[in-house]
């Protein structure tokens, strides 16, 4: 994996740059659109390629252990042959799903044993077992089995929890090195920054995560439930620490606004679920604020979703149509919804990196953050 860093905001510290791995070229910043469980939800790829159009997407250890099950991705010859998606993907470790979905899980050094959210099966995640599964599916960009502290979390506790993630670290370092990707593309291990709301913690972790010298380094423990300026404060000391030429990607944020601000942090890789899983309860972003497509205000309102048109589905179909869709519970609705979200953020990735590099990303940002507060 090869990052370049291209151009640095002369009034922030966010850059554009590129990733290249052997499914091609990422151009950063980047929003990964989450596709759990092999599909992005409601999007076909054919849509995703041709009117979303990211270069990465992410999909999940935890979802795709238990269901379909490394023996059958095996067999399909990887994640991107089974769901045909030739371009990146990035999967997550479980090392947050594992937390946030699973009951009764016991969380010990040797690592974590949970119970599945489908049947009830008891499994283990391990540092070795969880790069062998990542191994198995194929991403490009595999993560390092951490744990994710919640919010709030006491000190003695983080403390404890980010020494545990660092030793981690090593024995994910140590599997990755023992084996070999086994369908012909590279993979790339990313270590994750942990240390919860803790200046110090966050400035010993990321000098650990420095020093181990990957490809590309995680900011994970945020966005759990945490006021938005802690959230920046913690990315902020994090980023004056990861190296500056390497990527940088803070795990499942955000909200439009979270985007930016992070951005204008010095962060170059996103994901969420919030364009689609909003988008699935009517919540539509667009570059002038928000709307509930369900509210009663949009029922005879025959212009278009979105007249900026980021994909075509905002300019083929009117507000009044797609509230209607939602009212009467049809799928298309959710489909609407879903990929102007999309259309939406990986619009707004886009444009942050154009004014990146046209030296006018903070007055920009600053008007955007603004606006997008706005409910319509
Ligand atoms: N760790 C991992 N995945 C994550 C997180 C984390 O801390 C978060 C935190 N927002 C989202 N996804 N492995």
């Amino acid at each position: 994996m090869k990052f370049e860093k291209l151009k640095v905001d002369p009034l922030s510290k966010a850059r554009a740059g590129t990733i290249t791995t052997d499914h091609g070229t990422i151009e950063t910043p980047i929003f990964m659109p989450v596709g759990t469980r092999a599909t992005v939800k409601g999007i076909h790829q054919k849509e995703l390629r041709e009117a979303i159009n990211p270069d990465i997407i992410l999909g999940n250890t935890y979802h795709l252990f238990l269901r379909p099950g490394t023996e059958i991705l095996k067999k399909a010859g990887g994640l991107h042959q089974f769901m045909n998606w030739d371009r990146n993907i990035l999967t997550d470790s479980g090392g947050y799903q594992v937390y946030s979905l699973s009951a009764n899980r016991k969380i010990k050094e040797e690592g974590v044993k949970f119970k599945s959210h489908i049947d009830g099966s008891m499994h283990w995640f391990t540092p070795e077992n969880v790069m062998d599964i990542q191994r198995e599916i194929g991403a490009d960009i595999i993560m390092a089995f951490d744990e994710c502290t919640p919010y709030p979390c006491d000190y003695k506790y983080a403390k404890r929890s980010m020494h545990m993630t660092h030793r981690w670290l090593e024995r994910c370092i140590k599997r990755i090195n023992e084996t070999e990707p086994l369908y012909g593309h590279q993979q790339t291990l990313f270590p994750i920054v942990q240390g919860s709301t803790y200046k110090d913690l966050r400035q010993q972790s990321a000098e650990y995560i420095a020093g181990v010298g990957a490809e590309g380094n995680a900011i994970g423990g945020l966005s759990v439930g945490e006021p938005d300026d802690e959230m920046y404060a913690m990315t902020e000391v994090v980023n004056n620490i990861l190296p500056e030429d390497k990527p940088r990607y803070l795990m499942g944020v955000g909200t439009p606004i979270n985007l930016l601000e992070n951005i204008a942090l010095g962060v170059d890789m996103f994901d969420c679920v919030m364009p689609t899983r909003n988008a699935r309860n009517g919540m539509l972003f667009t570059a002038d604020g928000f709307i509930n497509i369900k509210n009663k205000k949009w029922e005879d309102d025959f212009s278009p979703i979105d007249a900026n048109g980021y994909t075509w589905v905002d300019t083929e179909y009117s507000k009044a149509y797609l509230r209607h869709l939602f009212s009467v519970k049809e799928l298309l609705g959710l489909q609407i919804a879903s990929i102007h979200n999309l259309g939406f953020y990986l619009w707004l990735v886009r444009e942050a990196r154009q004014q990146i590099i046209d030296g006018t990303f903070k007055p920009w940002k600053e008007k955007m953050v603004k606006n997008m507060a706005t409910r319509l």
